[in-house]
């Protein structure tokens, strides 16, 4: 089985830094990190690439153990909203939990509806919740932050590749007043 993943990032016009950040940890569960710092600009950047930093030196960990262990690692940033998917390759079994305007949709003949909790990365967090699928081959999930107008329908992208899916969902959905990234993830 293999994991097609694509995607698409720009930052805030006028910005020369994105504020949002994302990471693919390939391996044999495969974790993607998006994440998106408060604000925008460098300390936004310096919260999210916190984020994935921490996530990456914690990939074995329990998806609520490297939430809460991020959170008090970044105490000293500005905070974040962010979000870890984790899908085995060989089984397509799936873990999410996020915190905070990251937004996930998904394509499956099955319910696959998880989403983050409110609050941010770096303060104190009061619910974690970890949900868990069995993603199916041919499932398709997008994963992005708040600069991307939630107001897509996925099903649309479902005959482009990842990486284009990624792209398009950015051009046509992407807001002008934030930091945009778009992560697509196709089983
Ligand atoms: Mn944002």
């Amino acid at each position: 089985m293999t994991l097609h993943i694509g995607s698409a990032q720009r930052a805030l016009m006028g910005q020369s830094v994105c504020g949002d950040a994302l990471l693919v940890i390939p391996g044999e569960r495969t974790t993607i990190v998006l994440a998106d710092g408060l604000g925008h600009g460098p300390l936004a950047a310096e919260a999210s690439a916190a984020l994935c930093a921490f996530v990456e030196a914690h990939v074995t960990d329990c998806l609520e153990d490297v939430l809460r262990g991020a959170s008090q690692a970044m105490a000293h940033t500005r905070g974040a909203a962010g979000a870890i998917m984790r899908i085995d390759e060989r089984t397509l079994a799936m873990e999410f939990a996020g915190i905070g305007n990251v937004e996930v949709q998904a394509v499956s003949e099955r319910l696959v509806r998880p989403f983050c909790v409110p609050g941010i990365i770096g303060r104190r967090l009061r619910k974690v919740l970890r949900f868990e699928y069995a993603l199916a081959p041919g499932d398709l999930l997008a994963l992005y932050s708040d600069g991307v107008s939630s107001r897509f329908e996925l099903c649309k992208y479902a005959d482009c590749g990842a990486k284009d899916a990624a792209t398009a969902i950015l051009a046509e959905h992407g807001k002008s007043h934030d930091d945009a990234t778009c992560i697509v993830v196709r089983c």
